[in-house]
């Protein structure tokens, strides 16, 4: 099992970027702890000084298997489905930019909250319409550079759009891109599911990404879930990628990052 935890290279209001702040330190701390990669939250790649944290990145041999977008909504207000044309126009380039940095890394670029929500004075249909030509456009210029797109259901308190995985697997159908997939997150899908099994079992090659939160959002271990299940049924479809870790960072987030790969290394998988 390969694991990664959640990084953010800029502060966050996100409450479960597990990791933010000095970089390096971060770094060092989720090597020793024995991740295999970390999974970057980063705003904007503009902000990055890239260079040095490619060397942080190989100095520590970790894995970036996935890069985090969803601060550009959070911080910033982009996404695919404002009603103004002009976010829409920054949220597609800011996606955009993020390809010659997954491109490196060969990670996979998350589309979570920056895909926006259905706001009052447009229809579900408009939005829909605008996600999906948002997503066509980002995956026929990002499948230049063999870079992968993942969109995440999230529960219906965060978004209305897309909240479990028949709806991830219809806007599939409709975007019908090869790279285009899904990222599954534990601790959406135990609001929305009605079984966390079956419905990751029908996604089969399509889940690029997984996250792990327990039901209560903490690290997998501390709450109700069933991870034995979820992750035997994850492998079932073929899944080979990383299982990512993005929980509260409590009680701080060394203890929840140590606890939660102790708990999923001492899974009976
Ligand atoms: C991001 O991966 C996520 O799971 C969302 O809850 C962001 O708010
Ligand atoms: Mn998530």
């Amino acid at each position: 099992m390969k694991l990664s935890v959640v990084l953010s290279t800029q502060p966050t209001q996100f409450q479960a970027a597990t990791f933010s702040g000095n970089l390096e330190n971060n770094l060092q701390a989720i090597a020793d702890m024995g991740y295999d990669g970390v999974e970057l939250a980063v705003r904007d790649p503009r902000l990055l000084d890239l260079e040095k944290l490619q060397e942080s990145i190989r100095k520590y041999k970790l894995i970036v298997p996935a890069i985090g977008t969803g601060q550009a909504w959070g911080e910033e207000g982009l996404s695919f489905t404002d009603p103004n044309s002009d976010i829409r126009r920054k949220a597609i380039e800011r996606i955009q930019s993020h390809i010659p940095l997954a491109s490196q890394f060969q990670a996979i670029i998350i589309i979570g909250l920056i895909r926006g929500i259905v706001s009052a004075q447009v229809s579900f249909t408009q939005a829909m319409q605008w996600l999906i030509e948002a997503l066509v456009e980002c995956c026929h210029v990002a499948k230049e550079s063999g870079v992968r797109l993942a969109l995440e259901p999230i529960n219906r308190y965060e978004t209305s759009l897309i909240n479990n995985v028949s709806e991830g697997m219809r806007l599939i159908d409709e975007v019908d891109a090869e790279n285009f997939g899904l990222l599954l997150d534990s601790f959406h899908m135990n609001i929305e599911e009605p079984n966390i099994e079956a419905s990751i079992v029908t996604c089969g090659p399509r889940i690029f990404h997984f996250h792990v939160a327990d039901s209560n959002r903490h690290y997998a271990g501390s709450g109700h879930l069933n991870f034995q299940s979820i992750l035997y049924s994850l492998a079932q479809t073929g899944y080979q990628g990383f299982i990512s870790g993005e929980f509260l960072p409590l009680p701080d987030n060394h203890i929840a990052a140590a606890k939660n790969i102790a708990f999923l290394r001492g899974l009976p998988l």
